[in-house]
């Protein structure tokens, strides 16, 4: 096992992995920013390293700065949390490269996911359900227009290096696909250096289910069930749950399989999340898969009570799971709620200052994984998270009453915050009886 493992990042995921070094008796390094000198991650870290001004690109980003520092503090494991640095296959590399561990998958799969065509196509492969559409970049209006009429109207274009919503461009009507592709081309260039798009069939109101999987180095592969993310604002998920209550023991069975034989293929190890659209008529499609831990993974540790940071650093360790399929139960039902500096009064604005007053909630079924404290300045260069609310129940019932109570309870004054917003969405009737998909919001 490490000795000493370095944390490229901050907030609430930093302190998250704190945790689970702590726990399983390791030392832990926090970086952090000039801004981020009173940050509570570089407090409860054994040790932590300045890393260069508050810019990303020149701190939580700089990759020669993050290396000195683990060689410095003499590391032998770095874990980037989310964000950041943690999808990015050359960090991955460069970390191996150095003679440290990286807390992740192996930068081969994170290259390869990260290429949306190549990821689509090799699940296919795979026997993972895709969508109707190309396997192939698109390049030309000839393509683009054989395709269409192949599989109808109306298709989405994606940016091959895009993801998590960025570069996507709808098409109802055939007259906009030379204009609409000519676009997404030069804004995928724009954005990603990288030029490719595909096009697949547009599926309109559908639910985000994903599937988390753990992976060790020796060929075992569990999965944990599904986390349901459609309450999203603008490809930003606000809320997400577990189960997903259109997903049967059935169908888990089922979606869980389909997420292993993918990961298998890939030869992949570590922590990572298989996810799907589910469209009205209830099928599944493999949309892209994410190599890192997520934002969303308390609500899978909290109806499996299985410590996915802890396994993840595990693995990376070259330990075997410990935990067979078999042992795997889903129990009762967890919530979360991404609380977020932001005025959803005011179009969702953010609201970066001081906390001036601080009161968390507490009692049964009741988790904050946040990283800010009573007089804390939040800094502007860096998301919105304030705090990750977590409920849990025996049943999604229990677990809406807890959140109701526990949002209720919650005071953050001296900034505008979400929850207001998520008071409202715990109460919708729709929400309530489990009627979303991707547009819940808007309709809000
Ligand atoms: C789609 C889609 C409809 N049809 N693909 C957005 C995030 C990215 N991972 C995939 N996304 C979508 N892909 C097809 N073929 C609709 C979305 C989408 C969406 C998906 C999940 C959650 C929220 C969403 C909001 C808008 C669009």
């Amino acid at each position: 096992m490490f000795k000493r493992v370095l944390v490229a990042n901050r907030g609430e995921i930093a302190l998250r992995v704190i945790y689970a070094l702590k726990e399983l008796g390791i030392e832990s390094v926090a970086i952090y920013s000039e801004a981020d000198k009173h940050a509570l991650h570089v407090s409860i870290a054994d040790y932590s390293v300045c890393v260069g001004p508050p810019p990303p690109q020149e701190s939580y980003l700089n990759i020669p700065r993050i290396i000195s520092a683990a060689e410095v503090a003499g590391a032998d494991a770095i874990h980037p949390g989310y964000g950041f640095l943690a999808e990015n296959p050359e960090f991955a590399e460069i970390v191996e490269k150095a003679g440290f561990t990286f807390i992740g998958p192996s930068p081969d799969s994170i290259r390869l996911m990260g290429d949306k065509i190549a990821a689509k196509k090799v699940m296919s492969e795979a026997g993972v359900p895709i969508l109707p559409g190309t396997l192939e970049p698109v390049s030309t209006y000839a393509e683009a227009e054989k395709i269409v009429r192949e599989i109808g109207l109306p298709v989405i274009i994606k940016a091959a290096a895009g993801g998590g919503g960025r570069g996507m461009r709808v098409v109802e009507k055939m007259e906009d696909l030379k204009a609409q592709l000519e676009t997404a081309q030069k804004e995928a260039e724009i954005a990603f250096s990288d030029g490719r798009v595909y096009i697949e069939k547009y599926i309109k109101r559908p639910r985000h289910i994903e599937v988390q999987i753990l992976a060790d180095k020796f060929g075992n592969i569990i999965h944990l069930g599904e986390r349901e993310c459609s309450i999203q604002r603008r490809h930003q998920k606000l809320l997400e749950e577990s189960p997903s209550v259109v997903v049967d023991e059935n169908t888990r069975e089922k979606l869980g399989e389909i997420a292993i034989r993918g990961a298998q293929k890939i030869g992949y190890y570590s922590a990572g999340t298989m996810e799907f659209i589910r469209d009205e008529n209830g099928n599944f499609y493999f949309m892209e898969m994410n190599t890192r831990i997520q934002v969303e993974h308390p609500v899978t540790e909290w109806v499996t009570m299985i410590d996915l940071v802890k396994e993840q650093i595990r693995i990376a360790a070259n330990e075997k799971l410990d935990v067979k399929q078999e042992e795997v139960e889903i129990k009762g039902h967890a919530i979360e709620v991404r609380i977020n500096a932001e005025d959803p009064d005011n179009n969702f604005a953010p609201s970066p200052g001081k906390i001036t007053f601080l009161h968390l909630p507490g009692g049964p079924g009741i988790r904050v994984d946040s990283a800010i404290y009573h007089g804390y300045v939040i800094p502007p260069h860096y998301d919105s998270l304030l705090a990750k609310l977590i409920a849990r129940g025996r049943d999604r019932d229990e677990a809406i009453a807890r959140m109701r109570r526990a949002l209720d309870e919650f005071i953050i004054e001296g900034v505008k915050t979400t929850i207001p917003l998520f008071k409202k969405i715990l109460n919708h009737p729709d929400f309530v009886n489990g009627v979303i998909d991707t547009r819940f919001l808007e309709r809000l």
